[in-house]
């Protein structure tokens, strides 16, 4: 299987989830920042996803799963073991896919006045810092009560996206003081060694 990536982006929870589950993966980075999106081996990425964004990810037969939110509970599921996903059919499943989907629309697309949209200028990230700052509260008050894990005692795949997504916090000057039990989880996470091991094969600071 191979991994479709750009360091320190939203791929980066499915490049977690994979070596939490002990799944080996290949990776390929993509250049996001430049258009067209050429990958490391010089394909056009828009040929791999039609829509240009990370991550994606090839399967041994070739084809391509998309959607960050997808592809974990795909590799989660691979190795059930893992606990990186609850059953599918059970309540707890829900669960999960109410945090993947939270994190997907409430926080990781509000990160892109900075990431993908600068031109949208200081108004739109004052905003959506504001509303950023709001989802964050929420799930404040959800890691205190319910932690240390967004579904409690287990890590799974929402807690790997939580963590890709509220690590932007600090290049787009969001305020975390406010948020002790967020930050508390953010140290947990990174201290992991899966965790450790995706961050450094991206190239990134640990
Ligand atoms: N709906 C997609 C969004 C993925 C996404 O926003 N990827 C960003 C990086 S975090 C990207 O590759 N952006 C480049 C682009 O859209 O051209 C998902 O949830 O997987």
């Amino acid at each position: 299987m191979k991994l479709y990536y750009a360091a320190g982006t939203c791929s980066l929870s499915p490049h977690i989830v994979a070596r939490e589950a002990g799944i080996a993966l290949e990776l390929e980075r993509v250049d996001i920042f430049r258009t067209p999106h050429i990958t490391e081996t010089g394909v056009d990425f828009t040929t791999v996803n039609p829509n240009g964004y990370v991550p994606a990810l090839q399967l041994d037969d070739g084809s391509i799963l998309t959607e960050g939110s997808a592809i974990v509970q795909y590799l989660a599921d691979l190795k059930p073991e893992s606990r990186l996903a609850p059953p599918a059919g059970t309540r707890e499943r829900v669960a999960l896919q109410t945090w993947l989907g939270f994190i997907a629309t409430e926080l990781h697309k509000m990160f892109s006045p900075w990431l993908f949209h600068p031109e949208y200028g200081a108004q739109a990230q004052a905003a959506a810092r504001a509303r950023i700052a709001q989802r964050l509260a929420f799930v404040e008050r959800h890691l205190r009560d319910r932690g240390p894990f967004l579904l409690g005692d287990t890590f799974t795949a929402a807690d790997a996206y939580l963590f890709t997504i509220a690590g932007w916090t600090s290049a787009t000057k969001i305020d975390v003081a406010p948020f002790p039990s967020l930050g508390a989880f953010m140290e947990r996470v990174s201290a992991r060694p899966a965790v450790r091991e995706a961050m450094r094969a991206e190239g990134m600071k640990t």
